[in-house]
């Protein structure tokens, strides 16, 4: 089946599509609201892909809530509809490579954007983890807003090193705002990546906003801020070789919009590269139980991110 594949590039590497080496993600619609089946699977597989789990108008009104802003940032090409979200050739992108301006970027396409925001965080998406933990639950308050151009899709890492001063239970939700085929790149799974924990131990126990007070050059970078971070959490930069290293298959599928996927802290991820002149948007945002700690960094009404406040020095 995988004969019939395009050409499938993550940061610049053509995958090995042979059937050995990339799959389809197992699909959990069948089990969706049995609660009982969705951890076993989420416990097995480190992930569950539920298709069409959202309402798909609402997705596409979200869609149209960042398209409308993106237009008014002059980041789309006029000469197409807003709602095919072109790529402006001319306007300046800084703000989707540089992590420091991520962030306000982010906040700008998510704050007070209703329609993005019941989605999210009312509703079914709630419901689910309240059955999924069995308690009630708790959200970040940041909203990841994914805005990725032609080029290079997202490093391969785990959510982990970002996130991990609350909950280990901690769930990512990624939710596609078009229909992805492969050639405009969603988001992949590394197959049993989370029971890897061992052989990923140094890496999982990394914390990408602590830094070493004993490192002249590094504390007085991280400290003035003129460097967001020493190391940006990334694992990898070749999913090819990382594959071939760590073994699985790597995971994805051609995305349509009310499909989501979920996946745990462990769980080793990436994108695909955008090989086309259309924006591909996705959210990541983060649930748990409501009882257990939160991450201090993702609260609030302006969280600190990875902002100053966030770093922690350490002797290394
Ligand atoms: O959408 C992407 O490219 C990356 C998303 C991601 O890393 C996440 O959902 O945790
Ligand atoms: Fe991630």
């Amino acid at each position: 089946m995988n004969a019939t594949l395009p050409r499938i590039l993550a940061k610049g590497h053509e995958l090995d599509v042979s059937d050995g080496s990339f799959g389809e993600l197992r699909r959990s619609d069948d089990i969706n609201g049995n609660f009982p089946a969705l951890r076993q699977r989420f416990a097995d597989d480190g992930y569950l892909y539920i298709p069409g789990f959202l309402d798909r108008a609402e997705v596409i009104e979200a869609r149209r809530s960042i398209v409308e802003l993106l237009a008014e940032k002059g980041m789309l090409d006029p000469a197409y509809p807003t709602m095919d979200a072109v790529k402006s050739t001319t306007a300046d992108l800084k703000h989707l490579s540089d992590p420091r301006l991520a962030v306000d970027f982010m906040n700008s396409l998510s704050r007070g954007n209703q329609r993005l925001l019941r989605l999210l965080y009312d509703g079914r998406m709630i419901r689910h983890f309240e059955g999924f933990f069995g308690e009630s639950i708790r959200h970040f308050d940041f909203t990841w807003v994914r805005t990725m151009g032609k080029g290079f899709g997202t490093d391969p890492h785990c959510d982990n090193v970002y996130m991990s001063r609350g909950s280990p239970r901690l769930c990512t939700v990624w939710v596609p705002y078009s229909d992805i085929t492969y050639e405009i790149g969603g988001l992949m799974i590394l197959e049993g990546s989370h029971q890897q924990h061992e052989r990923l131990k140094n890496y999982l126990s990394r914390d990408v906003d602590r830094y070493c007070e004993n490192k002249p050059e590094e504390k007085r970078k991280i400290e003035s801020g003129e460097i967001p971070w020493k190391w940006g959490g990334v694992l990898s930069t070749n999913p090819y070789t990382l594959r071939q290293n760590l073994g699985g298959r790597w995971l994805s599928a051609e995305y349509r919009m009310g499909d989501i996927l979920i996946f745990g802290m462990r769980t080793i991820h990436a994108s695909l590269d955008n090989q086309t002149h259309f924006y591909r948007f996705s959210t990541d945002t983060r649930y748990q139980p409501a009882s257990e700690p939160i991450d201090p960094r993702w609260i609030g009404e302006n969280p600190i991110g990875h902002g100053l406040a966030a770093k922690k020095p350490m002797i290394c």
